[in-house]
């Protein structure tokens, strides 16, 4: 005997329940509604009857053609819910996670001692200026008073570059350049690179130098030796830093005093420690700012950012500035 209608949409029930996605769901909706369905040969069947018997068969049919119909809509419904969750579940975002945090960065120790060095002398009334580091002849050496046969001049010591101009060797022309835009007083520090064909453990062919620039009508020595020393008592922060000025020689101050310092304990404790250059701006060179020597006095100091640096944090290698390897940069805040 041939399958009851109710088995038709029980085997339509158990075939749509299986099927996972809209393709699956639509071959088996087709295999009992499609063109060659079961239920669809049970149709064509319903010429053969008459009457009576065809209109109650035909009524049957439809209802279970109605029934497949819902069975097969409530799967499409079933089958693209699924699908949802799947997806949101996919693409959810657990916003209660800790984020991944953001590296902070730091300054690097040679920038926060020239900022240091900046604020001490800012705090006194200094200016700050900064200038070319390709610079002319003239700015380098002539203006400072040094000969044209001076060594400092030769190959061996300067880098020079094309068109006759050099890789300044001090930061010395910045001041000559202020001089000669600015009227006394004048109160400046140039902080700055400087390059010398120079390069051991202890030299860098790069090196930072800052230098100072004092100018008034009626200054000494002694204000030179004040302002110096009070800035290296408060760059180490000790009052109990011994400072002395030994003479010394330069082309472009007379006289000229080498600066030492001698920390009062620590590892470096008792020794003289030489840290910058000073002196009384040569008359010539004070006529190169286009001043009056017989009426400005200059006051001029230099030093080494690198040898401030490693004397105040204790770094015992001057290559370790310029490696950066983040161990040894991350030591350093302030
Ligand atoms: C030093 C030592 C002595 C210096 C001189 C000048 C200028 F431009 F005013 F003449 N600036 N810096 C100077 C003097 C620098 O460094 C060791």
């Amino acid at each position: 005997m041939d399958q009851s209608l109710s088995d038709i949409v029980e085997e339509a029930r158990n075939a749509l329940a299986e099927a996972a996605d809209g393709a699956a769901l639509a071959n088996a909706k087709a295999r009992f509604l499609g063109k060659e369905g079961s239920l669809t040969a049970r149709m064509k069947l319903l010429g053969a009857l008459s009457g009576e018997a065809r209109a109650a068969a035909g009524r049957e049919l439809n209802e279970a053609k109605q029934a497949i119909e819902t069975l097969v809509s409530g799967r499409e419904a079933d089958i693209a819910r699924t699908l949802l969750e799947a997806r949101l579940a996919q693409e959810s975002i657990d916003v209660t996670l800790p984020g991944r945090g953001l590296g902070r960065g730091g300054l690097h120790p040679l920038t926060l001692t020239i900022a240091r060095i900046e604020a001490l002398f800012h705090s006194i009334g200094f200016d700050v200026a900064d200038g070319p580091e390709i610079e002319e002849d003239f700015y380098n050496f002539t203006a400072l008073n040094t000969p044209e046969n001076h060594p400092a001049r030769s190959m061996h010591d300067t880098f020079y570059v094309e068109g006759g101009l050099l890789l300044r060797t001090h930061t010395s022309p910045v001041q000559v350049r202020y001089a000669r835009m600015h009227e006394p007083p004048i109160r400046v520090i140039a902080p700055g690179k400087t390059y010398r064909v120079d390069s051991d453990a202890t030299h860098s062919p790069m090196f930072h130098q800052f230098e100072g620039l004092w100018i008034d009508e009626d200054i000494s020595f002694a204000d030179l030796k004040s302002v110096y020393a009070d800035f290296l008592r408060r760059f180490f922060e000790t009052d109990e830093l011994d400072v002395r000025f030994r003479p010394s020689y330069f082309p472009f101050t007379e006289p000229s005093a080498e600066i030492d310092i001698r920390f009062p304990d620590g590892p470096l404790a008792g020794r003289w420690l030489e840290v910058s250059g000073s002196g009384q701006v040569h008359p010539n060179v004070v006529r190169n700012f286009g001043l009056d020597p017989e009426r400005y006095i200059g006051f001029a100091f230099g030093s080494g950012i690198e040898r401030l640096a490693m004397l105040r944090y204790g770094v015992g290698d001057l290559r370790l500035f310029y490696e950066n390897d983040l161990r040894f940069l991350q030591q350093f805040n302030r």
